[in-house]
């Protein structure tokens, strides 16, 4: 049978924290930025139509993904396997690559951990920011990789962080010009089953997951969506309506999640919500409490739940003004007792979260914190230590200096705060330092598990992702 030039091999990594195994914990949903790569290669070249095939690493097992990958591949003249990175799980990207690479597949990486550190990376190439047009470079595909791709880099063996930063953030596709179907759901496998994790589970409805912005308004300084995705960009509804149709033309969805870093604030969400709520299935999204709040808060919360949002997964963060500020949160205590009430009077569940492990926390103030947050009416709260995620703005400051390390520890590079368990242990944040200066590592852990229990006595859950 004669060779095809070129395959594509998308593969959806499983989500495996560090010291669990495939399935432990988690929750196992749809790649949906690899499915947008997808679309665009078929949109940009009809021809890769059969060409690109869809790998779930936690539906096919470790073993059998990999061994598949390569059985697919093997039909093409030149074989190209895609990964989306991830900072916490970077290693397992690694081991992925070593064994592609030993079959002669060429490697090609994107995603938030090496758009902001592609040096880590053992890829033949790395984007850094959006693929899409990446995507509209290479294919239709001309024998061999372009020289030059927006965002991409070829990687040399020891590629030195300067050389690579040479290639600037892709951060300017804005959501009118995705491709169509913004997402290729057709290539998902039929039988694959989602999971939806404790937070995220809705009486055991299996999870498809949609998305239809990029970036958020806000710009938290823990968080890093301002840098890898840059402005906030909105999809029209009409786009919403195609891409949702085509979701339901593929799959039997019992419950949709909204990927969206704020699905409240698109300036048409009340067509958006006529849009969903036509469909009758139940649905979560991320939100910020901003539209939650004020005279229009009640309605906002009434009109998502007359539209079938059943749990809003919701970013309180902090239940005290000067610990919401050094986060920046664009939202009071006040705000946040306020955006909960609302949303639980409306019949919606709130899904919260907090961040513990800040240069001032000490026991009694966050004590007094955990008793706010428990005296709201939540359906679970993830209690998180503060990690120092790659490109958010705490971070930049650890490494500048302005904010100091606890015990004189000093970091002159970004690089040095990437997860090293053997130098900064492997509790959370997992292999890296606190930034907190009364309490230790060892202190805010043991903080943690006691403040989950109480949490847990208090009736409200509080497993993670
Ligand atoms: C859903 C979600 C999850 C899901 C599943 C992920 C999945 N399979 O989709 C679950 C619950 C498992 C999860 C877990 C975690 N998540 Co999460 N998650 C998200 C969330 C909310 C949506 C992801 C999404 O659908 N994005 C939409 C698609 C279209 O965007 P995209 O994936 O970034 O893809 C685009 C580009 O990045 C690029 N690209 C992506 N992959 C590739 C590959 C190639 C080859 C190329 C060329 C380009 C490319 O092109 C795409 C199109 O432009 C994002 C926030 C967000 N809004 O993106 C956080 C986010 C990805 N998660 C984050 C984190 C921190 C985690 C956890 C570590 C949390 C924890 N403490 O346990 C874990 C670990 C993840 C893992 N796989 O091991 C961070 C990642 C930061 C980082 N540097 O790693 C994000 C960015 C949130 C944030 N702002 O901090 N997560
Ligand atoms: S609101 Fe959420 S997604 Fe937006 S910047 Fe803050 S933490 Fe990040």
């Amino acid at each position: 049978m004669a060779m095809d030039e070129v395959r594509v091999a998308m593969v959806n990594q499983a989500f495996v924290p560090p010291g669990m195994e495939i399935g432990q914990t988690g929750a196992h949903l749809p790649a949906l930025g690899l499915l947008m790569l997808a679309s665009a290669i078929e949109e940009c070249d009809a021809s890769m139509k059969g060409k690109i095939a869809y790998f779930d690493e936690e539906q096919l097992g470790l073993d059998s993904c990999r061994f598949e990958v390569v059985k697919f591949l093997s039909g093409a003249k030149t074989g190209i396997v895609m990964l989306t990175t991830y900072t916490m799980t970077h290693h397992r990207q690694i081991e992925f690559f070593e064994e592609m690479k030993r079959h002669d597949i060429l490697t090609i990486a994107g995603g938030p951990h090496v758009t902001i550190h592609p040096e880590t990376s053992n890829a033949d190439y790395v984007v850094r920011g959006e693929g899409v047009s990446a995507m509209r470079a290479i294919f239709p595909w001309k024998g061999s990789m372009p020289e030059v791709a927006p965002g991409m880099i070829k990687l040399t063996k020891n590629p030195s962080e300067s050389e690579t930063k040479l290639i600037r953030v892709q951060r300017k596709l804005d959501p009118s010009i995705w491709p169509e179907p913004s997402f290729a759901y057709h290539l998902l496998p039929t039988d694959i089953c989602h999971r939806a994790s404790h937070k995220r589970n809705l009486a055991n409805l299996r999870p498809m997951s949609i998305l239809l912005s990029k970036g958020c308004p806000s710009a938290c300084h823990f968080c890093t969506s301002g840098s890898q995705n840059g402005r906030w960009g909105v999809a029209p509804i009409k786009r919403f309506e195609n891409d949702l149709r085509h979701l339901l033309d593929h799959h039997e969805v019992e419950a949709i999640e909204f990927h969206d870093d704020d699905l409240l604030a698109h300036p048409d969400i009340h067509e958006l919500l006529a849009v969903v709520g036509n469909t009758n299935i139940p649905w979560t999204c991320y939100a910020r409490v901003n539209a939650l709040v004020g005279p229009r808060g009640p309605a906002m919360a009434e009109a998502i739940a007359k539209a079938g949002c059943v749990r809003v997964f919701l970013g309180l963060e902090a239940m005290d003004n000067e610990r919401l500020a050094f986060l920046g949160k664009q939202a009071s205590v006040e705000d946040n007792f306020t955006a909960v009430s609302n949303l639980h009077e409306a019949g919606v569940e709130v899904a919260g979260a907090w961040i513990i492990g800040l240069p001032d926390d000490c026991t009694d103030a966050l004590n007094v914190e955990l008793e706010r947050f428990l005296s709201l009416p939540l359906y679970s709260l993830d209690i998180n230590i503060l990690n120092l995620n790659p490109g958010a703005s705490l971070t930049k400051k650890v490494v500048n200096g302005k904010i100091p390390l606890p015990g004189g520890i000093n970091i002159s590079k970004a690089a040095e705060l990437l997860p090293n368990p053997s130098l900064f242990g492997k509790e959370e944040p997992f292999g890296q330092p606190t930034i907190s200066m009364n309490l230790t590592k060892n202190e805010l852990n043991d903080y943690a598990k006691a403040a989950r229990r109480r949490t847990l006595l208090a009736g409200i859950g509080t497993a993670r992702d």
